[in-house]
């Protein structure tokens, strides 16, 4: 193991990532020469493979890694756009283990087909940390740990609030005639929204209409909600698995003339989404034609760095990091949504809050 300096104390870090994210800094080229005094053999070299920048939530979350990850803060980071290719992240992981980094970080494209690459950055002494979906392998101790979210919970928070919505306003759950346009199929954030999606929807006694692949893009939304509206022109529920789909749905749904919005009796279409962080689809909650995000937090630029610190201490980091999300909506009318013991508040978008 290479001797190297503490590295930059974490509040300065995360302040730092902050500003950066704030100042709305372009990203500066990775693998860049000297800028301190710090020697580059004393860097820790961190390979990142990430999914690709198919979505405004992707885009921030790879400029929170590489806010962290700066040569200042004593790394130097190699970055590798997989562009939703899973062949390019096997690519990417094998450059990594030549290129000898000191830590491989994975935003696995989809769950399956991992076993053999992760074995052999296992044989190669590689810390692998997988950041935001998960992977599916044999043996878990071929990564060091995992951070991101609980996307069958995210589902489910937001079928709750709509149950407890569709109640208020006195709606009868066959009246709801509802379709689910999935993200990139085989992904943890697809399998857990489209369980929890479908779960609930049976719990509830909802007509469930289609299910489209949307793939996280909002060109691919809009393809799914053109289908949609072509098979099954009754639906008046439309939930998408993320802001980008939903941005596509929408405005295939106002082209042909229908509104978005809560009013389902009086003809409206209703539409949830998730992720909570492109500014266009908040603004879209403030107009009232999204009527409830679930949040998704892509920030996981400080908290990868603080497991490379505690591992470069000597730490053990714990395995499964889950981070705690709320929900968004247009309306106050549901302060609150619990499901399995978790409560979550609702934190409502107005003009205000663009
Ligand atoms: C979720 C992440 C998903 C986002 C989409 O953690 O994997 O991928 O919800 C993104 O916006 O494309």
């Amino acid at each position: 193991m290479k001797k190297r300096p503490v590295l930059k104390p974490l509040l300065t870090v995360m302040i730092m990532s902050l500003c950066y994210l704030s100042a709305g800094c372009s990203a500066r080229p990775i693998d860049t020469g000297p800028e301190s005094d710090i020697k580059e053999d004393d860097l820790v070299v961190v390979g990142f493979s990430q999914v690709g920048s198919e979505s405004y939530w992707r885009n921030v979350n790879t400029e929170s890694m590489k806010s962290v990850f700066t040569r200042e803060n004593g790394y130097r980071l190699i970055f590798e756009d997989a562009q939703q290719k899973q062949t390019n992240q096997i690519t990417a992981i094998r450059s990594f283990i030549q290129r000898e980094v000191d830590y491989i970080v994975l935003a696995p494209v989809v769950e399956t087909g991992w076993d053999t690459v992760l074995s052999e950055a296992k044989e190669a002494g590689i810390p692998v940390i997988i950041v935001d979906r998960k992977v599916d392998v044999s043996d878990d101790s071929l990564f060091t740990c995992w951070v991101g979210s609980d996307f069958e919970l995210e589902g489910k928070l937001v079928c709750m609030w709509m149950s407890k919505f569709f109640n208020l306003k006195g709606i009868d759950p066959n009246e709801i005639h509802i379709a689910d346009i999935q993200g990139t199929l085989g992904s943890s954030a697809q399998i857990g929204r489209t369980k929890g999606f479908d779960d609930m929807a049976s719990l509830y006694g909802w007509n469930v209409a289609a299910h489209e692949e949307g793939e996280f893009t909002k060109s691919k939304g809009k393809e799914a909600m053109s289908e949609i509206l072509k098979k099954h022109g009754n639906v008046n529920v439309v939930y998408c698995e993320n802001d980008s789909e939903a941005l596509g749905a929408i405005e295939v749904l106002e082209a042909s003339g229908r509104k978005c919005g809560s009013d389902i009796l009086k003809g409206e279409t209703m539409i949830v989404s998730f992720d909570g962080f492109n500014e266009d689809a908040r603004a879209a909650v403030a107009a009232g034609k999204i009527s409830c995000i679930g949040e998704c937090n892509p920030m996981h630029g400080p908290r990868v760095e603080s497991i490379i610190r505690k591992l470069e201490a000597g730490e053990k980091a714990e395995k499964y990091q889950y981070v705690t999300e709320g929900i968004f909506s247009d309306t106050d009318l549901i302060p609150t949504v619990m499901i399995s013991g978790q409560e979550r508040s609702v934190t409502v978008i107005t003009e205000r809050d663009l």
